[in-house]
């Protein structure tokens, strides 16, 4: 059993998930409608895993005797300015994202809730994982700038890179 204190930080990362799903999805939107195909659909494909992890939280939630709430969610914003600056920006949602799973961890072992603690190290190795990307195609394109042909190929490219993991 869930204590209220985990099913309230539980239900945060839920809407953490959530939030982080409708961000990449509009960095998707923008890039597609810069031309970027392969750009959109990295980004439509990270939308996706982010709905998956809050579905194994909800569900989690729920398995433990807990209430997964679905909560309103803020807007992300419709234009990223240039795919240098959307690229850091994916970067940096990751580097908070983490920290917000760090966190919870901890709440695990104030709460002396080990079964949740093993849960979420699913978590800690995802982000090892979602950081190593961000950081890769952030490097990726801080090489390019705004060189449209580079551009152009690291569209090619980048539909290459596998977000699944
Ligand atoms: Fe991108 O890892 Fe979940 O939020």
């Amino acid at each position: 059993m869930l204590s209220k204190k985990l099913e309230k930080a539980l239900n945060n990362q839920i809407r953490i998930e959530a939030e982080s799903s409708q961000v990449y999805l509009s960095m998707a939107c923008w890039a597609e409608v810069q031309g970027l195909e392969g750009v959109a659909g990295f980004m439509y494909e990270h939308s996706d895993e982010e709905r998956m992890h809050m579905l194994k939280l909800v569900k989690y939630v729920n398995e433990r005797g807990g209430h997964a709430t679905v909560s309103e969610l803020s807007a992300p914003k419709k234009d990223f300015g240039t795919f240098q600056k959307m690229f850091q920006e994916l970067y940096d949602h990751e580097i908070f994202v983490s920290n917000s799973i760090n966190e919870l961890v901890h709440i695990t072992l104030e709460e002396k809730d080990y079964a949740t603690h093993n849960f979420l190290q699913w978590y800690v190795a995802e982000q090892i994982e979602e950081e190593a990307l961000a950081r890769t195609v952030l490097d990726k394109i801080n090489l390019i700038g705004n060189d449209k042909g580079g551009l152009y190929l690291f569209d090619r490219d980048v539909q290459l890179i596998n977000v699944e993991s």
